[in-house]
C-alpha cells in the first residue's frame, strides 16, 4: 500500500503560562500534524513537535518517502535515516535530555511511524493497539499534572486556572483538574520554586487527597544533597520522585539513600542511556515517550527491556493534542509492563486538530478507541485555525527561558540551582 502524498501541517494552540524550571511556556504551543495518503486514499495521521528545526527535518523526509509501502516499517526507518543522517534535532527547553544522533533518528522516525500504522490499521479495519499485539487493559490510567503558573500571560490572555503559586492554590488546582477529569493519581511539576515550598505543596495534597499516588518532578533543579534530604522529608508521601537532580550519577547517588523510587525522563532518553543507569542503578522507572523513543514499537522494546532489569515504566508528556494522546493511549494499552498512570497535558489547552468526542477522560482514564487505526478523525476547520495560529504566533521554537525573562529580567534556569 503504496503512499501518493505526504503533508506535514504545523499548527499552534493556546497554552498557559505554566512554569517549570527552565522558566514558564509561552502563549502558544507549536505541533505538526502528519498526513499520509495512500494510494488508495487511506490517509494516515501523525503529530509531533513543531520547532523549526523538527519541521525541516520532517520535511527532508516527506518526498522521499513517496511511493514507499506503509507496511514496510524498516524500510521507511532507512529513508528516514537517509535524510536525516549527521543532523541533531536541539530544543532549547532541555526537559527531555540531551540530543544526539539516535535520538534525532527516533525523534523524526516516530512521527512517520505512527501515521503508517494509522493507515495500516485503517486498511486493515482494525485499531492500532491490534497491529501492536493486542490490547492488555482496555482503558488507559493517566494523572493529573499540576502546574505552578502565573495568572496570565505577558499579552493579558488569562485562563480558568488562575495563578498558582502556594500549596493551597496547587491543591486548588488538583481539584479542579480531578473534578472534571478523575484523575487517580497526581504530579506537580516542581523546579520553580524553593524545595521547602515544593515539599509543602506535596504534602498539601497528601492531606487534601488521602491514598492518592503522588509524584513531584523539579527536573533536576536540585543538587544530589537537597534531593537526598527531600527524598527524606516526603518519605511514605511520594509513588515516585522524578527527575530530582541532573544526570546519570546524580541520580545514582540519590537513589542509593531515596526509600521511593527515581524515575526519569531526562537522564534515559534513548536505548543507549540504559547500561549505564542499569549499572549505577540510578533509576527506577523509566517515562517512556514515543515522539522520542523511535515511535509505538520501540516503546514497546524499550518495555521488555525495563522489564528485564527490573525498571518500571510510565510514560512522559509534553503539551500535545488528540493525535499524539490516541497513540499514547493505543502504545499503552498494549504494553502489559506500563503499569504506572501516564502523563498527560491534555488539561491545559482549549482547543484540539481531531473531530472530540473519541478520547475522554472518565475516572482518569481513557478508553482505547477501537475503530480502525488510531481511531481519531482530523477537523479540517480546526487543522487550518491551528495552522493560522501557528503562522500568527511568531513562535519557531520552544524557549520558555527567553519568555520567562518578560516575567523576570534576571531569570536563568533552575537547573542544580538548589
Ligand atoms: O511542559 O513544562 C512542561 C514540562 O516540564 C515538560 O516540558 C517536561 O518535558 O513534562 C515533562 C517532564 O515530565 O519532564
Ligand atoms: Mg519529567
Amino acid at each position: 500500500m503504496k503512499i501518493r502524498e505526504v503533508s506535514i501541517t504545523p499548527v499552534a494552540f493556546a497554552d498557559p503560562p505554566l512554569l517549570n524550571v527552565m522558566g514558564v511556556h509561552e502563549p502558544w504551543a507549536l505541533r505538526s500534524v502528519l498526513r499520509l495518503t495512500t494510494e488508495d486514499g487511506i490517509v494516515g495521521l501523525g503529530e509531533s513537535y513543531g520547532d523549526a528545526a523538527f519541521l525541516e527535518m520532517a520535511g527532508r523526509v516527506a518526498p522521499r518517502i513517496v511511493g514507499h509501502d506503509v507496511f514496510d516499517l524498516p524500510g521507511l526507518r532507512a529513508l528516514v535515516a537517509a535524510a536525516v543522517s549527521g543532523s541533531v534535532f536541539t530544543d532549547q527547553h532541555g526537559l527531555t535530555g540531551a540530543f544526539s544522533g539516535d535520538k534525532t533518528l527516533a525523534t523524526v522516525c516516530a512521527f512517520f511511524e505512527v501515521a503508517a500504522l494509522d493507515a495500516q490499521g485503517r486498511a486493515l479495519g482494525r485499531p492500532v493497539v491490534d497491529l501492536l499485539g493486542g490490547a492488555a487493559r482496555e482503558r488507559v490510567d493517566f494523572s493529573a499534572y499540576l502546574f505552578y503558573k502565573y495568572g496570565e500571560h505577558r499579552n493579558g490572555r488569562g485562563d480558568d486556572w488562575g495563578d498558582v503559586r502556594t500549596p493551597e492554590s496547587v491543591v486548588d488546582e488538583a481539584r479542579q483538574m480531578i473534578d472534571q477529569y478523575g484523575f487517580r493519581s497526581i504530579k506537580l511539576k516542581g523546579g520553580v520554586l524553593p524545595p521547602d515550598q515544593e515539599i509543602a505543596a506535596m504534602r498539601a495534597l497528601a492531606q487534601a487527597f488521602p491514598g492518592y499516588p503522588l509524584r513531584v518532578d523539579p527536573n533536576g533543579a536540585w543538587q544530589v544533597d537537597t534531593s537526598i534530604r527531600v527524598a527524606k522529608e516526603l518519605d511514605g508521601v511520594l509513588e515516585y520522585l522524578e527527575d530530582p537532580t541532573p544526570g546519570i550519577e546524580g541520580m545514582a547517588a540519590v537513589a542509593e539513600q531515596a526509600s521511593m523510587p527515581l524515575a526519569t525522563n531526562m537522564c534515559v532518553v534513548r536505548f543507549a542511556d540504559l547500561p549505564p543507569a542499569i549499572a549505577r542503578k540510578s533509576v527506577g522507572i523509566v517515562l517512556s515517550d514515543h515522539h522520542y523513543w523511535g515511535g509505538l514499537r520501540q516503546t514497546q522494546a524499550l518495555s521488555v527491556l525495563c522489564e528485564t532489569f527490573g525498571i518500571g515504566l510510565s510514560m512522559h508528556s509534553n503539551s500535545h493534542l488528540g493525535i499524539s494522546l490516541a497513540a499514547m493511549v493505543h502504545v499503552a494499552a498494549a504494553t502489559p509492563h506500563l503499569t504506572y498512570a501516564c502523563d498527560t497535558h491534555w488539561p491545559w489547552k482549549t482547543e484540539d486538530v481531531i473531530v472530540p468526542g473519541v478520547l475522554e477522560f472518565v475516572d482518569g482514564a481513557v478508553a482505547v478507541p477501537t475503530t480502525p487505526g488510531l481511531g481519531v478523525e482530523l477537523d479540517p476547520d480546526a487543522l487550518a485555525r491551528g495552522h493560522e495560529n501557528f503562522l500568527r504566533s511568531g513562535q519557531t521554537a520552544r524557549d520558555d527561558a527567553t519568555y520567562m525573562r518578560h516575567y523576570e529580567p534576571n531569570f536563568t534556569p533552575n537547573i542544580a540551582r538548589w
